[in-house]
């Protein structure tokens, strides 16, 4: 009983980690948003997913954030802004599957490498446990939810049926 207990606990913890998302500090733990920081290694060493979230830490007078298309980040130019964000402690919601970019808009700072770029996937290559039945009698099956996925439909399919995992598994955790 209490190794079951245990289990469901751990899979009810894992599944909400998944809907939940991630929150990534651009530069940490070694850096944040500055001038020293190489965002090509950091955005390499972190999966991006969807429903994460990017956070621009920095001092706002020294530095801001501009959200550009392709063009204006392979030419350093924050002409033609998506968003612009100015706070000092930015969070940006990585809600759909593609590549972001962003640069720094003060003059020469993006030249001197203030400019990631952020691919963000789809959840994909994750194990969920379905369980039937009551008491001791119950049946598990596992589910594997598509990895190369490309198109946010998937995404929202296994967000139901994650939906449908936790409420079997906080039923069978009452029983
Ligand atoms: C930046 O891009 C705009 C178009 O979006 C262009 O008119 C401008 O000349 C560019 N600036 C530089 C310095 O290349
Ligand atoms: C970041 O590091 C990579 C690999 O270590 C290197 O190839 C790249 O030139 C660096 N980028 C910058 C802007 O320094
Ligand atoms: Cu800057």
């Amino acid at each position: 009983m209490g190794a079951k207990v245990l289990i469901l606990i751990t899979l009810v913890v894992a599944m909400l980690g998944m809907v939940l998302g991630a929150s990534h500090t651009v530069g940490a733990s070694a850096g944040s948003w500055d001038l020293q920081t190489n965002y090509t290694t950091w955005a390499s060493r972190t999966r991006f997913t969807i429903g994460d979230e990017l956070q621009f830490e920095y001092s706002t007078t020294v530095h801001n954030v501009v959200e550009v298309r392709k063009a204006g980040y392979d030419a350093c130019n924050s002409s033609s802004p998506i968003v612009m964000f100015l706070t000092g402690n930015d969070i940006v919601p990585l809600a759909a599957i593609g590549t972001r970019y962003f640069i720094c808009g003060v003059p020469g700072h993006c030249i001197a490498g203030m400019k990631v770029q952020v691919n963000v996937k789809s959840k994909a290559v994750r194990t969920i446990q379905r369980c039937r039945g009551t008491g001791k009698r119950f049946r598990c099956r596992y589910e594997t939810v598509l990895s190369s996925a490309t198109v946010a439909g998937i995404d929202q399919s296994a967000r139901a049926r994650l939906g449908l995992a936790i409420v079997v598994t906080s039923l069978m955790l009452f029983i």
